[in-house]
């Protein structure tokens, strides 16, 4: 592979190369997000041999414990984009305000806002599963020259320029899109460097797994029960596969090449979602848009909905677009 493939690096220079008035700006961000995930690779691999799983006795702001390793992942995430001098702020799912980031030459010139959920599925750590780190980049709205706003951040999914996340899987792999397309890369861990092994990787034409966490069936909405009791019927090419890794970036990855939908429907007696529409269900709706998918709040494009606070919750269902399709027919129906 490491013979014929391209590298992370080459593949960003020619794509730069092919928009002529580009500043190189957004490379030069996505070259940030590449150093990072290597770090964060190489902790998340020792994690079983150092002192670093568990928890870090922290609480974040939705609540939930940190774990070590949750810690420092956005630590190297954010460092590593501050120090690059692209970005003008940056917002983490572990952090309860965004951080507003200067240019190098103290001005505010820097275009670009960056959100990171730094460690996603960071259950899976203790049990040696896969997690992924996610991140989602638009172009501030503000004015240059001030310092970023929140509504640079609040932007509607649709606004994002880029998208991705990094799996820390049986192999690494770093998947992300610009708007014209899908690519994943698969780092050799022993030259540290991220070759093109998916090339525009899109949702193959029919998917038959469903993805969803069914210990929570009974505080879904009829429209969804209906839907999940369609994939488990004997008839034409179902009953579909159930595979659930509790892993959004896991769960997503295994779909995108095997074909399928990811459920995080609303719950509990609020109804509300459980991942983030700024940190999860944005950038993730990006890349499946892009790789021919489709991906719905259970009654609308996700890339439509306007972000009102950092940490929003959204019920998230995205994968193939015709079971994405028939599952928001269901939920018209019954809810
Ligand atoms: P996290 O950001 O706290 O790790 O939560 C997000 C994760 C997703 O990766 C995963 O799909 C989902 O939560 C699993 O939730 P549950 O354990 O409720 O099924
Ligand atoms: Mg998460």
């Amino acid at each position: 592979m490491t013979n014929q493939k391209k590298t992370l690096g080459e593949f960003i220079f020619e794509n730069q190369a092919a928009f002529p008035y580009s500043t190189g700006e957004l490379s030069k961000l996505i070259n940030a997000i590449r150093l990072a995930a290597k770090i964060t690779n190489h902790e998340v691999n020792k994690a079983g041999l150092v002192d670093i799983l568990g928890d870090a006795g922290n609480t974040n702001i939705q609540g939930e414990n940190q774990q070590k390793l949750d810690v420092y992942a956005n630590t190297k995430f954010i460092q590593t984009l501050k120090q690059r001098g692209i970005v003008c702020g940056i917002a983490s799912e572990e952090e309860e305000d965004f951080i507003a980031v200067n240019s190098q030459d103290g001005k505010n010139n820097n275009q670009y806002v960056v959100l990171i959920d730094p460690l996603d599925g960071s259950s899976n750590i203790d049990v040696n599963a896969s997690v992924g780190t996610i991140f989602s980049i638009y172009r501030r709205i503000s004015p240059v020259g001030q310092p970023v706003q929140l509504e640079d951040f609040l932007q509607p999914g649709k606004n994002q320029v880029a998208a991705g996340y990094i799996m820390y899987g049986t192999s690494t792999i770093l998947v992300y899109s610009t708007g014209n397309g899908v690519n994943g890369f698969t780092l050799n861990p022993a030259l540290g460097t991220f070759y093109h092994s998916h090339p525009n990787m899109q949702f193959p034409e029919n998917g038959n797994i469903y993805s969803v966490n069914e210990g929570n069936y009974v505080h879904f909405s009829d429209g969804v029960k209906k839907y999940i009791k369609y994939c488990q019927k004997e008839e034409g090419d179902r009953p579909y596969t159930s595979r659930y890794i509790g892993s959004l970036v896991s769960d997503f990855h295994r779909n995108i090449i095997k074909g399928g939908i990811y459920m995080y429907p609303r719950i509990g007696p609020t109804q509300k979602g459980k991942l983030r529409l700024t940190y999860e269900c944005n950038p993730m709706a990006f890349l499946t848009e892009q790789a021919n998918g489709a991906a719905s709040t259970g009654s609308g494009r996700i890339l439509d909905v306007e972000p009102k606070t950092l940490h929003q919750r959204e019920a998230l269902f995205c994968g193939n677009k015709e079971m994405v399709k028939k599952l928001e027919a269901f939920i018209a129906e019954k809810d």
